[in-house]
């Protein structure tokens, strides 16, 4: 067994050298091997690696992207090797481990050291007033839980937040009990996430969810990226990437930060890209502002409208407007409605961008017949993020980019099942069609009452209105915004219960009673009920397919999900409830028919999720340019030119992933393609802003975020690096700085935290911080 480190290392520490130009290529391969040994010993994690995106395998429990039908013999990248290293760990955290490590020392920890201790192998129980978790058995935690559970006034004081891992056959039955017991309080990820995304899908196009397949990216003339670094968080996404510019596609790439993924790929899996030079990727590096998108959106649609209006039929696909769109001419109205100049001051400011790169992109759209436009958090996580991708759809719609081979909406989903999750019900405000067939499955009356998403479900704890924290997975207390609110309204609950693979904060800052439940993850071998069950999982394009753990699991004390919630379900609905829950445990087959009843474009699901690369989902705009709306058609909006305003002396700060961390989790202090190392406190500042602001490069300054409330929201000690974002642009990691995430500052509409636009300022250093 491998030792875990002892140290608790402080992340203050940064060397910084120079950004790099290009990404992945030998030194990644390296140090995914690196990183396998030290976890899980060279001979465990090779098996395992062996086996990560295979059609018998299990799926990367890293990021989204699909998997090709050509699979090569190593489907991962460097990331998704650290995650299934992560997961396949050998080390092991064990009764003695708790016992020697109260509460109050783990909630001293960071989050990167309680990580490395290794995966959780019991129940464990911190009873009122206690300072130590203790273990349980199994029955007994049910019995806890369902003693707060039936004891509240009301279910609705219950909360089941996701995080995005959990399979389709737990995320079913998850939803089914929280239901069954009476509530939609079912915050997930997505609420932090791509909510955005599905709000402004679901109302422009009928689906919230990507159009694209695999096959499209490759065959699209241009594809933009905007707010998303996939050298990073989507590694093989690059592959694709490279497949389709081999095909003769384009790239534009929008972001404020020149990230080294999308400049040059050098593909570990071909001669050229280990021995050559790689590929180049973009064409066009547009550098907007954070939140700029909807400005440098809103421009090409208008100058594609004045050019259509000068040689009508040359820029607009009007046969397909007519038939397929409803509000074109409103929309038209509305955006030709600024005057010129007044129009284009807006778009500058809010971009930072030349009119030349602007046209110079508009050049690239023009000659192209079909588009696919990727995204992911840099598009999200903003007050207009709505607008934002609603005005990304008008772009698509006006040149009928959407619903033909080749070209679409690409929202880049970031957990392996977050989508999948949704599909399955976990939503806080479900529609009543979903609602009906699960009523008329299960034969009870689900809520109907929308439920408590993130943040609304933060504040419900914090002013005690609900009682009952229950967590499938994730990492609540360090995902979510305004870390002290947060920590604050868990600590106000009766009742805080985390099903878990490995330690984190969460863990730390309990209500009055807590419990942590080890789960089986999706590497490891799941006999339960005897036999070996699998699970299914849906992937960003909606393809559905199986995954087969294949590592013996550290212990017997694990549970898979699926028997977790079973189990738990039975205790609290108690002996009379009519769902076979445990039939469902002995036989996920039996969960699948269900959820074939319940959820449309699962037909014969049990038989085609056999087939090795599973099936594609159907979806109505990409299989048949049928949009289901509100109108019956793809609606065009008119989303006005908002952007972030930045008040003099104040940046806007941007929280985003290092390349060695997956969210929370913390893989090491290393973020290597943008030449930081050892540390992770560090706040990257354009030159010239830091010239202007008297921030010398290598100084400590502490963050202060602005909001309106007044409360002061401050992130101690952190590095000033001089850095080349985009002018009045910041970025610095999360989990660090999710402390200066205001809880009221959400998007319009979605109500997803703004984590990539605070306004900060930058005062003396204070010294020293707490560990995140
Ligand atoms: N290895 C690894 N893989 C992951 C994750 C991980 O943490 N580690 N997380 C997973 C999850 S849950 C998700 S959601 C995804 C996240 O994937 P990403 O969205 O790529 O993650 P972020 O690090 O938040 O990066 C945001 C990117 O958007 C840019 N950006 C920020 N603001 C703006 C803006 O206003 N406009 C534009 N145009 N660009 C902007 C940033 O500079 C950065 O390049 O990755 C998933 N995959
Ligand atoms: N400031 C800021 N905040 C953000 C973001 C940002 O960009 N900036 N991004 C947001 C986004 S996009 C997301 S998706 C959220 C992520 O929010 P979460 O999904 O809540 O957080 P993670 O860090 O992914 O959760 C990690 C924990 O999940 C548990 N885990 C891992 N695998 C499994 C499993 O298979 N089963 C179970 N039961 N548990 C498992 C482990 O205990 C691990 O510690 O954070 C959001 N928060
Ligand atoms: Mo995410």
């Amino acid at each position: 067994m491998s030792r875990a480190p002892q140290e608790d290392p402080r992340q203050d520490a940064p060397e910084v050298s120079a950004p790099k130009t290009s990404a992945v290529g030998i030194p990644a391969v390296l140090n995914s091997m690196r990183v396998v040994g030290r976890q899980a010993g060279a001979g465990r994690g090779l098996l395992t690696l062996v086996d990560v995106n295979q059609k018998k395998g299990f799926d990367c429990p890293g990021c989204a992207w699909p998997e090709p039908e050509k699979r090569h013999s190593a489907e991962f990248c460097e990331n998704g090797a650290k995650a299934v290293a992560e997961e396949a760990t050998r080390r092991a955290v064990t009764r003695e481990f708790f016992a020697e490590h109260g509460v109050a020392d783990l909630a001293g920890r960071s989050g990167y050291w309680l990580g490395q201790q290794g995966r959780i192998t019991e129940p464990v129980y911190l009873a009122p007033g206690a300072t130590h978790y203790a273990p349980v058995s199994w029955e007994q935690a049910f019995d806890i839980v369902a003693e707060d559970l039936n004891g509240l006034d009301s279910p609705d004081e219950a909360l089941f937040y996701t995080s995005g891992r959990t399979s389709n056959e737990a995320a079913f039955l998850y939803q089914l009990f929280a239901r069954k017991l009476g509530t939609n309080n079912l915050p997930d990820c997505s609420n932090m996430c791509h909510e955005s995304s599905g709000s402004a899908l679901g109302e422009t196009l009928g689906v919230g969810k990507g159009s694209v397949s695999l096959k499209d990216l490759y065959q699209a003339d241009l594809i933009i990226v905007a707010g998303q670094n996939p050298g990073t968080n989507h590694p093989r996404m690059l592959m694709a990437l490279e497949k389709a510019k081999q095909e003769g596609a384009r790239i534009i790439t929008v972001n404020p930060l020149p990230e080294a993924g999308m400049q040059r790929f050098r593909n570990p899996q071909t001669a050229r890209g280990v021995l050559g030079s790689g590929t180049m990727l973009t064409d066009l590096f547009l550098q907007v502002r954070l939140g700029g998108d909807l400005a440098l959106f809103s421009a090409l649609n208008r100058l594609m409208l004045q050019m259509e209006e000068q040689r009508p039929g040359s820029v607009l696909d009007r046969d397909f407007i007519e038939e397929h769109c409803h509000g074109f001419e409103e929309y038209r109205g509305a955006l030709l409605e600024t005057e010129e100049e007044a129009f284009w001051a807006r778009v500058h400011e809010s971009t930072g961008l030349e009119r030349a790169e602007i046209d110079e992109a508009l050049a690239m759209v023009l000659a192209a017949k079909k588009v696919v436009v990727c995204w992911a958090m840099g598009l999200t996580q903003h007050k207009h993020s709505v607008p934002t991708i609603r005005e990304i759809v008008n772009f698509l719609l006006m040149r009928g980019n959407v619903g033909r081979p080749g070209a679409g909406v690409c929202p880049v989903r970031g957990h392996s099942n977050v989508q999948g999750d949704r599909t399955m019900g976990i939503f806080e405000r479900p529609d009543a069609t979903f609602l009906d067939a699960l009523s008329a499955e299960f034969g009870f009356e689900p809520p109907r009452e929308h439920g408590h998403d993130v943040v609304r479900a933060i504040e419900a704890m914090g002013t005690g209105s609900a009682k009952v924290f229950f967590a499938m997975g994730g990492n609540f207390v360090s995902a979510s915004p305004d870390t002290h609110a947060t920590e604050e309204a868990m600590r106000r609950c009766a009742l805080t219960v985390h099903v878990s693979t490995k330690l984190n904060r969460s863990h730390a800052i309990t209500g009055a009673r807590a419990l942590i439940l080890p789960a089986l993850g999706r590497t490891d071998h799941d006999l339960t009920g005897g036999a070996e069950q699998f699970v299914t999982v849906e992937d960003s394009m909606g393809m559905v397919h199986a995954s087969r753990g294949s590592v013996k699991p550290l212990s017997d004390g694990m549970r898979s999900e699926v028997a977790i919630v079973s189990g738990l379900a039975r205790r609290v609905l108690g002996a009379d409830d009519d769902i076979p829950w445990e039939e469902f445990a002995g036989d996920y087959d039996l969960i699948r028919d269900r959820i074939e009843r319940v959820v449309p474009g699962f037909d014969d699901f049990n038989a085609r999720v056999r087939n090795p690369s599973g099936f594609a989902l159907p979806h109505a705009p990409r299989d048949e340019r049928r949009f289901p709306t509100a109108t019956g058609k793809a609606n065009f909006t008119a989303n006005g030119l908002a952007a972030p305003e930045i008040p003099a002396g104040r940046l806007l700060l941007q929280t985003l992933r290092s390349h060695d961390q997956y969210n929370t989790t913390i893989y090491g202090l290393d973020d290597r393609y943008r030449g930081i190392h050892n540390g992770r406190r560090v706040v990257l500042v354009n030159p010239q802003d830091a010239a202007e602001l008297g921030l010398v490069d290598g100084s400590y300054t502490d963050l202060v975020s602005e909001w309106t409330d007044g409360v002061e929201r401050r992130a101690p000690h952190f590095k000033v690096v001089h850095y080349p974002t985009a002018r009045g642009c910041a970025a610095a990691y999360y989990p660090e700085t999710n402390v200066l995430v205001p809880l009221g500052s959400t998007a319009d509409i979605s109500n997803t935290p703004t984590s990539k636009s605070v306004v900060v300022r930058f005062v003396a250093d204070s010294g020293d911080y707490q560990p995140v």
